[in-house]
């Protein structure tokens, strides 16, 4: 059987949290490594995702290329992810000359069977910043659940994807205006076509989990609608149609895509550049997407319809455990916010696996689930330290000190046979507990193994045995060496170099299978060290404040600026703010923050100097309108004379400028 697994595609507009880890990535990982123990043929695919709305806002934001934007963060996720031990085969990015050829390919192949048809459409258009609104350049309220911050393509508090113009009380995310509607052509993806196919192939699939599959079945009762495939956009991949300037592939569609580009791209690394067809396109293949919840309607029902169009026979997802999502001590996680723990911070202060083991104690596998910091530190020291570490620490002192470092097989009692049964059979419900992904639920159970050789030590007595009955304190310790040995195979996946360290310590060889441990092995110790360190209160005290600290430092540097002294109304009649629109702005030579703008205040033409280079382009300014105070003493700033001020609001590291809601004659007054 081979084994094709991919993660949901990181977009590289920001660094990685602890709730991309425990939803997509590490889920996968662990599942991997356990079918990489019983030797499957298994290829584990992913890469970031360097196109579409999100890449272009965050490159917008940051006042960078998106090229510049995704290699930076192509690379911070890269380091991330190693640094978390998440092993892919291979970890490309779709903005790589394979991947437009491949996307190019899919959607000729699909429109030339007229399963892609142009239309006329109507989309949101900004006035103020003369540009088409797409995907997360407008928000509003969402047409299908009413939830506010909902985005021109999917809802992310319903997973739904709509019509963009069905979104209520829109707004441009850069400029906060109310679109217009102008009308564009659009390439639309005519799912319907492929309405038995899906529905058969949904069919099939009642092993998949209960959210996923209810979601599609949902849908497809719903009726299929054709769906925008394009998008007016600079940065994607280019539509490959005549006369299609300006217009790119939605990045919903040809991001799938980057799982099969990342698998070329393995296989041209690996030296046989045919390699990935064996897995692609071979429909006996087991396809697996680990993903985010809100990611199941492009994974379960555009994509599987998109490669059931192309004329190559490509396998078809065989199963798509979608995760909930994880919350950070009782909050939704919120990058913009900062209520994050960022994974290249944590594993400066953490070690990786403790954070790994946390993590599946509290995978969202089935519910949302919660990160606290007092909890990691309860997984930490009570179990990891206080069962797993206690135990490996109490037997190995008693095999150097009485039996030199050396325990061989010995004739078991009923008692202890019984034991190692129960042991065994922990450990066969582990094994069928990776096959399904219950990841939460092997924690448990690989902690209840360990737990179980502390009690049958205790029990045993063997520190109080040791002078009258050593054979007895011989078969203790030959026990729970055999308990450790098929914990250091159980908890691997999970805990890899720990596990290693583990088996290191047992005088044997790093993991390398899903071993059937007999009962004929010879123990020889090496060197002994404690296998975990505790977590002081301190420490986790400081990583709460540090958390919260950061989140107010975000959300209320504006609470911090005082407020000035009152002035009276007369005072401020003496301000004469106006509607000012740009003519023209250009940067201000050397210098990285200032621009020199032309504006049209109505009666006059005014020149003037603003700062705000490192958060707007001059060539998108011309023709937007923002609010000025026109008279405000002359002054000249690097040789230029400045006749006023436009207004702009600093939030965060942001400055935003004021404009007027709606078009409004130039020199209008602001009351
Ligand atoms: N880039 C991740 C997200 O929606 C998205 C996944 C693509 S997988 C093809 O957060
Ligand atoms: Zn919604």
């Amino acid at each position: 059987m081979k084994y094709l697994v991919t993660s949901a595609l990181p977009y590289a507009n920001g660094r990685l949290h602890i709730g991309h880890i425990a939803g997509a990535y590490l889920p996968a990982d662990i599942f991997v490594r356990w079918l990489k123990l019983h030797k499957e043929d298994v290829v584990y695919i992913c890469g970031t995702d360097e196109h579409g709305t999100p890449i272009s806002i965050a490159a917008d934001k940051e006042g960078v290329s998106p090229q510049e934007l995704v290699q930076r963060y192509h690379e911070a996720i890269k380091n991330a992810f190693d640094a978390m031990e998440i092993e892919f085969d291979n970890f490309s990015g779709t903005a790589r000359p394979g991947h437009y050829k491949l996307s190019q390919e899919f959607f000729l192949t699909l429109y030339n069977k007229g399963h892609i048809l142009p239309r006329k459409t109507k989309q949101f258009y900004c006035e103020t910043d003369h540009r088409f609104l797409p995907d997360r350049y407008v928000e509003g309220i969402c047409p299908r659940c009413n939830a506010t911050g909902a985005r021109g393509d999917q809802c992310e508090a319903c997973g739904q994807i709509y019509e963009t113009t069905t979104l209520i009380e829109p707004r441009c995310k850069i400029c906060g205006n109310t679109p217009i509607i102008k009308e564009t052509t659009h390439w639309y993806f005519q799912l319907n076509n492929f309405k038995t196919q899906l529905t058969d192939w949904i069919g099939k699939k009642d092993y998949w989990k209960e959210n996923v599959r209810n979601f599609m079945l949902n849908l497809l009762e719903q009726g299929l609608v054709e769906r925008p495939i394009t998008r007016d956009l600079n940065w994607g991949v280019p539509v490959p149609l005549e006369d299609t300037e300006g217009k790119v592939l939605y990045v919903w569609f040809e991001a799938p895509i980057g799982y099969i580009s990342s698998t070329q791209e393995w296989a041209e690394k690996i030296g046989n550049p045919e390699r990935w067809k064996d897995y692609w396109l071979d429909p006996e293949t087991r396809l697996i997407h680990f993903i985010g919840k809100d990611n199941i309607i492009f994974h379960a029902l555009i994509w599987p319809a998109m490669l059931m169009g192309q004329d190559k026979t490509y396998c078809l997802p065989y199963d798509i455990p979608a995760n909930e999502f994880m919350n950070l001590e009782g909050k939704k996680i919120s990058t913009s916010k900062n209520w994050a723990i960022w994974i290249d911070e944590f594993v400066e202060k953490f070690p990786a696996e403790y954070l790994r083991y946390y993590l599946a104690c509290i995978a969202p596998e089935k519910n949302d689930s919660d990160f606290s910091f007092s909890e990691f530190q309860q997984k930490v020291n009570r179990e990891l330290n206080d069962v797993l570490g206690n135990l490996a620490n109490r037997v190995f002192t008693l095999i150097n000190k009485h039996f030199d470092g050396y325990i061989k097989p010995i004739e078991l009692t009923d008692n202890s046979k019984k034991v190692l049964e129960e042991a065994q059979s922990l450990y066969r419900q582990i094994d069928e507990g990776y096959k399904n992904y219950q990841v939460k639920w092997n924690a448990k159970l690989t902690m209840d193994l360990a737990r179980l050789g502390n009690r049958y030590f205790d029990e045993r007595k063997p520190w109080a045995e040791i002078k009258n009955n050593p054979l007895s304190v011989q078969e203790t310790l030959y026990v729970c060496l055999t308990i450790l040995h098929l914990v250091s195979v159980a908890l691997y996946p999970v805990m890899p170099k720990s596990m290693n360290k583990l088996r290191k310590m047992m005088g044997l060889e790093a993991v390398s299978e899903w071993e059937n441990i007999d009962l004929n092995i010879e123990y020889k110790l090496e060197k002994i060290e404690p296998m975990f360190f505790k977590l002081d209160d301190s420490i986790i005290e400081d990583e709460i404040q540090r958390l919260k600290q950061n989140a107010k430092l975000n959300s209320s540097k504006i609470n911090q600026i005082p407020i000035k002294e009152f002035i009276s109304y007369d005072e401020f009649a003496k301000v004469d703010i106006r509607v000012a629109t740009i003519l023209s702005a250009q940067k201000v030579p050397k210098t990285d923050k200032l621009l020199h703008l032309k504006v049209d205040i109505g009666n006059e033409e005014r020149e003037l100097i603003a700062g705000i280079a490192e958060h707007y382009k001059p060539e998108n300014l011309p023709g937007k309108q923002v609010l000025m105070l026109v008279n405000l003493e002359p002054r000249t700033i690097r040789g230029i004379k400045s006749q006023g001020m436009i207004l702009a609001i600093e939030s965060e590291d942001n400055l935003i400028l004021v404009v007027p809601e709606k078009y409004t004659p130039p020199g209008s007054v602001v009351k």
